[in-house]
């Protein structure tokens, strides 16, 4: 069911260091056209740590692992978002499927891909709405022994809630030189880390020790290098926009990151899509760490 580009399969046979990364943000997470360089530039990360990168998605009713530059151009605002319940449909109806975290994790899992970069993962929609909204990232993290390095969970939810619910489901929660889960845009404010590490190779370190001991997913917390700490009540005048114009379930973040990056003058557009790059590096090097302890 799975595509695998000649370099994808080539490293995944040789035990090589490879990073999944994600199509999702690339569609619906940035302004038609700049999403592509976004994930350009997560693969350039990848590359720069020495890792392959390997951007899932499907295309023509395929599932890929692994796209070139113009093939992850298809990925614009009308491709589908695709979380881990969403893969076969869209592959069986040929229609152009971006990957969430949950849908690339679901992908890797197949796989055998160990490491993910992403912006922030997707957990509990703040005030427990209702019909609950809880995002398949945190499902499919807990069953795919996978590291997934994020700037924390997106900071449009509610991350003490999200932060308790990843105890629950057993997914070790790591603080990459931090005590705290850091808040996507901002850096400290967030709820404690399970445990802290100080490299890529201590990350490495206790991923390895964790799928030996039959764990699943890990989630890294990279703080971002700057941070936009203020970015508080603009969100909350996003979240009150999505509500007003009844905005729900999967178009709700899309909704939410576009009002941001419009209303902030574009200053967490340019945050997002440097710490999407930082956490591609890390992964990077989380995965030439893991690859070199085989
Ligand atoms: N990180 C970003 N931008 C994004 C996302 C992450 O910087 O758009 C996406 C990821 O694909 C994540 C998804 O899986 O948001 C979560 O969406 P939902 O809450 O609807 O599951
Ligand atoms: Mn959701």
């Amino acid at each position: 069911m799975i595509r695998l580009a000649d370099e994808v399969r080539d490293a995944l046979a040789a035990g090589g260091a490879v990073v999944a990364l994600e199509t999702t943000l690339v569609a619906h997470g940035f302004p038609p056209g700049e999403g592509v360089e976004v994930g350009l530039e997560s693969e350039r990360q990848v590359r720069a740590a020495g890792a392959v990168p390997a951007t899932v998605g499907v295309l023509g009713g395929e599932v890929r692992l692994g796209l070139t530059a113009e093939e992850l151009a298809d990925f614009g605002p009308e491709a589908r978002k695709v979380g881990p319940r969403d893969l076969a449909p869209a592959a069986v109806q040929h229609a152009a499927g971006a990957t969430t975290v949950g849908g690339t994790l679901a992908v890797a899992r197949a796989a055998g891909v160990r490491v993910l970069a992403t912006g922030g993962i997707g957990g509990v929609h703040r005030g427990f709405p209702h019909p609950p909204d809880v995002s398949a990232d945190l499902a499919q993290l807990a069953r795919t022994p996978a590291l997934v390095v994020s700037a924390g969970v997106k900071s449009l939810l509610d991350v003490p809630a999200t932060a308790e619910l990843l105890e629950s489901l057993g997914v070790p929660v790591l603080g990459f030189r931090a005590d705290t889960l850091p808040l996507f845009y901002a850096a400290v404010g967030g709820p404690p880390v399970s445990a802290r590490v100080e490299s890529a190779e201590e990350a490495a370190r206790v991923a390895e020790a964790h799928w030996r001991l039959g764990g699943a997913g890990l989630l890294l917390g990279r703080p971002p290098d700057e941070p936009l700490e203020d970015v508080e009540p603009l969100l909350d005048e996003a979240l009150a926009a999505a509500a007003a114009a009844r905005v729900s379930g999967q178009a709700v973040t899309p909704y939410v990151l576009a009002h941001l990056h419009r209303e902030s003058g574009g200053r967490t557009e340019a945050a997002n899509r440097a710490l999407v790059a930082q956490n591609a590096r890390l992964a990077g090097e989380v995965a030439v760490a893991l690859a070199a302890m085989a």
